[in-house]
């Protein structure tokens, strides 16, 4: 017996796809891969071609080239094309052919003989962090490190996002039994990090790493209260560590400008929609695209 109040759902034998689930995001959710419309991806200039849009999942790409051009590895030059998820521009016949899991963010890069595909964020991280020699600590020790918490981040943040976020706040009911599974989760989870964070200035040690790239954008966005409005509900004070590493890479104009890119929500100062040139970040905001329209 449980006292949680759930509503009775006895499932057939065999689960078929007959409805939506009405949750937000319904729209886009099918139980196949694949294609829905044939649709050629647009190419720019540069050596780099990101196909995203700026969730915490495509923001670790943006942030990872913006560090990369800052150190002057201009072969991370990019163009940053908007994927809208809403709209299911991650089912065009171009971008299964760069992502079969229809995801973003998608990496193609057109600098060598054969344009190379790269999908899933941390696999562009770390394809990226080799190809430029940076942001992955070649000593084992620092190395070792940097790819646990790596790795910890993509197996961690579903139970975050898919978990949590999906039944705070976009599930069609509020199911007790599942915010409470998943918000005893998220503060585990935070608690983690914040422990973590206690021993060393960033996850991998004392370097910056694509380790933290990874993390913050997850755990760095709830303990700033940026994620579900659920940093009351999860008393995200609480994680001083967190909070403290998680203001230290805000203080990086790189980290700064990957989280505009390729965003489409927030304040219109913060969303450029598109990047295909470093100044784009002056010009091209949304609040001046649509001041020059007036
Ligand atoms: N494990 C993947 C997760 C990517 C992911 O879940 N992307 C979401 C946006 S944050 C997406 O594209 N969703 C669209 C969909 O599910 O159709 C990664 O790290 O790249």
């Amino acid at each position: 017996m449980t006292d949680y109040a759930i509503a009775d759902y006895t499932p057939p034998k065999v689960w078929a796809w007959s409805k939506p689930n009405g949750g937000q995001f319904s729209n886009i959710n099918r139980p196949v891969a694949g294609a829905t419309h044939e649709k050629v991806l647009p190419v720019g200039r540069h050596p780099l071609q990101l196909y995203s849009q700026g969730t915490p999942n495509g923001q670790k790409v943006t942030i990872l080239l913006e560090e990369l051009l800052a150190l002057g590895h201009s072969g991370a030059e990019y163009d940053a094309w908007l994927i809208r998820i809403g709209a299911g521009d991650q089912f065009g016949s171009g971008f299964v052919e760069i992502n079969p899991n229809s995801k973003i963010p998608a990496l193609v890069d057109r600098s060598g003989a054969q344009p190379i595909r790269v999908f899933e964020s941390g696999a562009i991280l770390v394809y990226l962090a080799e190809k430029f020699g940076a942001f992955l600590p070649s000593q084992p020790q620092a190395r070792a490190e940097c790819l646990s918490w790596l790795f910890w981040q993509m197996g961690s943040a579903p139970f975050l996002g898919g978990g949590f976020g999906h039944f705070y706040a976009y599930a069609p009911a509020k199911i007790e039994y599942a915010i409470d599974r998943y918000a005893m989760e998220t503060k585990r989870q935070l608690d983690v990090l914040d422990k973590r964070l206690a021993q060393s200035a960033y996850l991998a040690g004392d370097e910056y790493t694509i380790a933290d790239i990874a993390v913050f954008p997850w755990y760095g966005g709830m303990v700033k209260g940026w994620l579900y409005n659920a940093g009351e509900f999860l008393s995200v004070h609480e994680y001083k560590n967190v909070l403290r590493w998680a203001d230290t890479l805000l203080a990086r104009p790189a980290v700064v400008r990957g989280r505009m890119v390729n965003r489409t929500s927030g304040d219109p100062a913060n969303q450029l929609h598109e990047r295909h040139d470093a100044s784009d970040f002056q010009t091209k905001t949304q609040d001046k695209l649509v001041a020059s329209r007036l």
